[in-house]
């Protein structure tokens, strides 16, 4: 509460631009334009937040620009040293911004908190990756001439993100972009304003503290348009959108249209293969929190099974046993394991998948049911359930973004992987087994077709030391860790000549 008050007071959200946050102009009109920010947990509004109005985008994206031009100037390891002081800021703040995510988007406290020690993490990775922007050296076929690549900045970065991972997806970019001498402009999920707010308020003292140009941070909110501003925008040089595959589409065919670069990471449709050579007793468990940890709205949560037929019943009693275990409710009280759904509006996907599943011939194992009575007053919270399937249908194609685990059998390992494979996405898989060949096949360029392998352990749940991102409809971007950064920079080859002629490549003469 004291946090949200803090936040409330800041004269950001009050309106003109301040320090490094740009917040909608005092122009604002009638308050049926705010976007209000509901939390799932108990259905309470939280706040009412101005929506970016284009005058005040156009106001950002020229002192973005503007800002740029000094930026890209400091030392990429100056940067850094700012990176490293915000991390101390997310450090200090921890506590009260992972309970501000848990409260908002609804997960539990822990991830909340695991939500901050991702923007931790990754901040204090970008630091050392200051120091790392790395250029290789090619030996020229030319006498007295060399040839090496550099890495420049792109210029302004538009973040957009989901609602699911309200900051942690954000610092992935952002922090790397800033060390890459980048500016950005986010637009957090019109679902999670505040939290949004919340980092801009603890990155600004670093910012102003530094003397760091008004515009490297800034803020816009609002629901799709404003996204689309940014898509066709030919001075936003990269759009890195985070959201559905519809979203996504839509982003990367616009700025396709003006050749602009753009770096997606969308759906999800994450299979466990279970082999008979698995060790339950650690399946189990990371099967269930894959599939309804944030009551399945990760985009890796675990959403189908792939069991040998030799084991399928075992494994089907004990989720039906470990399902008995879960409880639902309040995710700021740490007993519960299962939170709400964003609104209403994912309760209803939830209910239709339901009913699609039925319709194609599945038989719920675990039955859905959204929950009613005191502590369910936001009408938001549902049962996870589990459905067997006998093939994967349509509903099994497609992501649903709630807690809905769907069972398969396989008999042979390559019909279980054409299986984790036959789905139009393509992010995150694994396998259950100790059994080394079937591991290596999975992992082969035979295997998974996914941006995400593991082997014993689940589908969600990655460090952000390691690329993130998929294949097919996921995108294809990669953020966060190994060369990830790489996306957020141009590359310029250079050759130079230190001689006293003129040789061409090639050969080639060309006399006069
Ligand atoms: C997402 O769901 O958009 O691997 C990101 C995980 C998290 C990130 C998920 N570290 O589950």
């Amino acid at each position: 509460q004291q946090f949200l008050q803090k936040l409330k007071t800041q004269p950001v959200m009050a309106g003109t631009s301040t320090g490094q946050a740009f917040w909608h102009s005092s122009e604002a009109d009638g308050t049926d334009t705010l976007l209000d920010s509901h939390s799932p947990v108990d259905g309470q509004l939280m706040a009412r937040v101005y929506p970016t109005l284009r005058e005040d985008y156009e106001r950002v994206v020229e002192t973005a620009r503007a800002a740029f031009l000094e930026w890209r100037t400091v030392p990429a390891p100056k940067r850094g040293e700012i990176i490293r002081q915000m991390g101390e800021q997310f450090r200090h703040y921890k506590k009260e911004l992972g309970t501000l995510v848990s409260y908002e988007m609804g997960k539990s406290l822990q991830e909340g908190m695991g939500e901050v020690q991702e923007i931790i993490d990754i901040c204090d990775f970008a630091v050392g990756q200051s120091r790392q922007l790395y250029g290789s050296t090619m030996h020229s076929e030319r006498p007295d001439h060399r040839m090496y690549e550099q890495w420049h900045p792109l210029g302004v970065v538009g973040i957009i993100s989901a609602f699911n991972f309200p900051v942690a997806v954000w610092s992935w970019n952002a922090m790397l972009a800033w060390v890459c001498g980048n500016v950005c402009i986010w637009k957090p999920s019109e679902k999670t304003p505040l939290t949004a707010l919340a980092c801009q308020q603890i990155i600004k003292e670093v910012l102003e503290q530094n003397g760091v140009p008004e515009g490297v941070s800034c803020l816009i909110t609002g629901g799709r348009e404003v996204g689309t501003w940014l898509a066709e925008d030919q001075r936003i040089a990269l759009v890195s959108a985070t959201g559905s595959t519809r979203m996504g589409r839509a982003v990367a065919q616009t700025v396709a249209g003006r050749l602009g670069r753009y770096l997606l990471e969308l759906g999800g449709n994450n299979a466990i293969i279970i082999s008979q050579h698995a060790d339950l007793t650690i399946a189990i468990p990371a099967i269930v929190f894959g599939a309804v940890g944030t009551a399945g709205q990760r985009c890796t949560s675990t959403r189908r099974l792939i069991i040998h037929e030799s084991i399928y019943e075992d494994v089907k009693q004990r989720l039906v046993k470990a399902y008995g275990q879960l409880r639902i409710g309040n995710p700021l009280d740490e007993k519960n394991h299962v939170g709400p759904l964003i609104d209403r509006a994912a309760v209803a996907g939830y209910q239709s998948a339901l009913f699609q599943i039925k319709e194609q011939g599945g038989r719920l194992l675990i039955d859905g049911e959204v929950l009613e009575g005191p502590g369910f007053e936001s009408g938001c919270y549902v049962r996870p359930a589990i459905a067997e399937m006998h093939a994967q249908t349509e509903i099994v194609q497609h992501e649903t973004f709630a807690p809905i685990l769907y069972l398969l059998k396989y008999s042979t390992l390559e019909e279980a992987i054409d299986l984790q494979n036959g789905v139009p996405q393509g992010l995150s898989s694994s396998v259950f087994t100790l059994n080394l060949r079937e591991a290596e096949r999975f992992l082969s360029a035979a295997g998974s077709d996914c941006g995400i392998a593991n082997v014993n352990i689940g589908t969600s749940g990655a460090e952000i030391g390691g690329a993130f991102g998929g294949e097919k409809e996921t995108g294809g971007g990669r953020e966060s860790g190994s060369d990830s950064w790489k996306a957020y920079m141009r590359r310029q080859t250079n050759t130079i000549n230190y001689g006293t002629s003129l040789p061409l490549a090639q050969g080639i003469k060309f006399e006069f």
